[in-house]
């Protein structure tokens, strides 16, 4: 079958109705402006006149730039590019889709940190959006969804509450983009249903490398129908082809400063390059009688649904490379809807879902200001649009005639309605009746068994650094029975965890388990370690699983050195044929190799500088190296930023490495120090390396952060 998406892009760039800088400047209205640069004025130092229209819009205008930031998930990013379908799902869909394999659909997506303000930084801990439009043949379809597969409540009715409590405290705007404050945790305390995804936004899922690496799910169940009108359930999943990846804490928060930006320029940048970002589309179909069996409810949006129960098919694959030509028109105005869904798709009763099927709606009145925001380029679906609706603000269709009703004779019936046999949208004839009640089903009990669940699954390293993220939080929050609460709630999910967060908050332990090594409630030490290991509580409302699969990220994830970034850290006179040697290599592998010089600009012999080692910093790289060349090596020798640069680095087990004379450098520098003491990588006690040097690149052959010495290939 033709792939459509050249024709597709084409038809959406029309509708986005991009506009060139015209070589003459006029005003909003199309007069030509002579000058504008000054103001019309009585006499060269008199008052400025009302007659000056030109100053009048140009200031109007300016004064109205900006719309309210989304009330969650206010800082974002997105681009542009295409879903091809690889599987058919027609026995399950008639959604055209997910029917027509090879067909590439054209689609936009915005990724988003939840509490921080638009200005807040990348790096946050904190959910991330997923925001997925595809604009398909048969209208958008959007699934607004998160990198967590789950949710802190069970029911919409919350939400204000929830979103109250983490952002900044009302009377002050203290703190911004972080949870770690009194009110999260006094909310968070009293609701134990969010206990399942605090776990998750504790561990190294809130802190992600880049936005392709980071998974996203759809998170509620859907349906899926088919033609014959059977419905089964689906969840949706994005599986990044790089896998899934994360910064550790204390670089999210130096990143935070050294570049705000982190996660939207390297997405930026990578496609500015020519490259891609890409996921795949997995999908979890079930039927209602399979899903009765389990002993969680896939209605509610606090549990998972365990691969190990139903296995995740890859169906499709979604491909970003096109970046944004204007941030606001595009970005900012976007307006994703969960009601955005297209024949052959359907909600479950999931009463988060159903609140947020409201809101989406609701929300993009107050944000865009009119009910005609569906006009604006980035929200206009690529089929014809054909109703009656009318009128409003900035209506920008010209709808002709005389009829805008429906039924009419007077404009021969049109536009008509379209039988469901000709692919009209139909809801699902779900049976349904009851009595009317405010409550919660018995089977949205449980709120800690897949809290457990999710412990039990992590590898110890994950594990220590949930437990550190918990200090580290709780230990923020002023309020003692807040704190105390929390503690209550993680010796529900495993003991050594509450024990460990007690320790550091000068509390009691939970168990006796933790009266041992390691003292004040630090995880660094090999034996906490181990124990923390160890410990696992049986689990409930877990599909009877004690662990489960594709929840820890460092199991079975696809390894590869595409997207990293080594600095090389240079000075004039550096050895060239080194530099351009690993950088040929690392970009064979689909990495980079920046050059970090002593200056800007070139470094002698073809090597240029497009960093300094004033205006970069380690937190941004994923590996260092120190080439040779004695008049480079000398010159770094003499900057103790160089050397900070190093220690950072190796502090975050980074790898870290040298060519020939460039040895020197590494072993003066505190890595060099730590090494001949013996010391292995472990300066850093939240420190786990994001990559080792192997999966860097093949011209710097090195045995890992340890060693931390680079040999020369070839
Ligand atoms: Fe949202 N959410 N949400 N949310 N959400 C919004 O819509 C809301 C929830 C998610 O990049 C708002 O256009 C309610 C879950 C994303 O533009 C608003 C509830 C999930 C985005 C809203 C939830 C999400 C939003 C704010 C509880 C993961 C950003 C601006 C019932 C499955 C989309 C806007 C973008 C944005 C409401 C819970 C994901 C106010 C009421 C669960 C990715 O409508």
């Amino acid at each position: 079958m033709a792939k459509k998406s050249d024709a597709q892009s084409k038809q959406a760039d029309l509708a986005r109705a991009v506009t060139p800088p015209g070589k003459a400047m006029t005003d909003n209205l199309g007069h030509p402006v002579s000058d504008d640069q000054n103001s019309l004025r009585a006499g060269p130092r008199g008052p400025t006149l009302l007659e000056d229209f030109l100053l009048r819009e140009k200031i109007h205008h300016f004064d109205h730039e900006r719309i309210p930031e989304r009330v969650v998930h206010a800082r974002g990013a997105a681009a542009h590019g295409y879903f091809e379908l690889t599987t058919s799902l027609s026995q399950y869909t008639h959604a055209q889709v997910l029917n027509e394999v090879g067909v590439q659909t054209p689609v936009f997506v915005r990724f988003s940190t939840v509490a921080g303000s638009r200005g807040s930084a990348d790096t946050a801990r904190d959910v991330r959006g997923f925001a997925v439009r595809m604009y398909t043949q048969q209208g958008n379809w959007d699934i607004v969804g998160n990198n967590i597969p789950v949710f802190f409540i069970q029911d919409a009715i919350k939400f204000p509450d929830l979103i109250h409590s983490v952002k900044p405290e009302p009377h002050n705007e203290i703190p911004q983009a972080a949870s770690a404050h009194d009110t999260f945790y006094d909310f968070i305390s009293l609701t134990p249903e969010s206990m399942h995804m605090l776990m998750w936004v504790h561990s190294d899922r809130a802190i992600p490398r880049s936005f392709d690496t980071m998974e996203g799910f759809g998170v509620h169940t859907f349906r899926l129908i088919n033609a014959a009108g059977e419905s089964h359930f689906v969840k949706f999943h994005w599986k990044p082809a790089l896998g899934v990846h994360s910064l550790v804490w204390d670089e999210a928060q130096r990143i935070a400063g050294k570049d705000p930006d982190f996660h939207r320029r390297n997405m930026w940048e990578t496609i500015e390059k020519g490259g891609t970002l890409e996921w795949e589309l997995g999908v979890q179909v079930f039927t209602s009688e399979q899903a009765l069996k389990w002993d969680f409810d896939v209605l509610d949006a606090s549990k998972l649904v365990p691969e190990d129960l139903v296995p995740v098919q890859r169906i499709g694959k979604l491909v970003l490379n096109r970046n944004t030509e204007n941030y606001f028109a595009e970005t900012e105005q976007v307006a994703f809807m969960t009601t955005n869904i297209v024949p052959g798709i359907d909600f479950s009763d999931d009463p988060l879902l159903q609140g947020r099927n409201f809101s989406y709606l609701d929300t993009q009145l107050s944000r865009l200001g009119s009910p005609n925001w569906p006009e604006l380029p980035i929200n206009r679906p690529l089929v014809t649009v054909s109703n009656n609706q009318r009128d409003g603000h900035m209506r920008h269709t010209i709808n002709p005639g005389r009829v805008s009703y429906f039924p009419n004779t007077l404009g021969g019936g049109l536009p008509a309605e379209v039988p469901a046999s000709a692919g009209g949208f139909v809801s699902y004839p779900e049976q349904v009746s009851g009595p009317k009640l405010r409550i919660r089903a018995d089977s949205f009990a449980d709120h800690y068994g897949q809290a457990r669940l999710f412990w039990n699954s992590m590898t110890p390293i994950e594990k220590e650094h949930i437990a550190h993220s918990l200090q580290f939080e709780l230990s923020k929050v002023e309020t003692r029975d807040i704190r105390v609460r929390m503690l209550d709630h993680l010796e529900r999910i495993n003991e050594v965890l509450a024990s460990q967060v007690a320790l550091a908050l000068g509390e009691p332990p939970r168990s006796k388990q933790t009266a041992e090594p390691g003292g004040a409630g630090s995880a660094d030490s090999a034996a906490e370690a181990a124990l923390l290991a160890k410990a696992t509580t049986p689990t409930t409302a877990s599909g009877k699983l004690q662990r489960a699969k594709a929840l820890s990220q460092e199991e079975g994830q696809p390894k590869s050195a595409k997207g990293r970034k080594v600095a090389i850290l240079a000075a004039d006179g550096v050895n060239a044929a080194q530099v351009k040697a690993v950088q040929a290599a690392l970009e064979a592998k689909g990495a980079v190799g920046e050059v970090v010089g002593n200056h800007l600009g070139d470094l002698g012999d073809g090597v240029t500088a497009t960093k300094t080692l004033g205006n970069t910093d380690a937190v941004l790289f994923d590996a260092v190296l120190v080439p040779g060349g004695a008049k480079s090596v000398q010159t770094l020798m003499r900057r103790g930023d160089a050397f900070a640069f190093l220690g950072e680095a190796f502090k975050h087990a980074k790898p870290v490495g040298a060519l020939g004379e460039g040895v020197e450098v590494l072993t003066a520098s505190e890595v060099g120090r730590l090494l001949r003491s013996g010391t292995p990588n472990a300066a850093d006690k939240s420190g786990d390396a994001v990559g080792t040097l192997s999966q860097v690149g093949s011209a710097a052959v090195a045995s890992g952060p340890a060693a931390a010495q680079l040999a020369e290939q070839g």
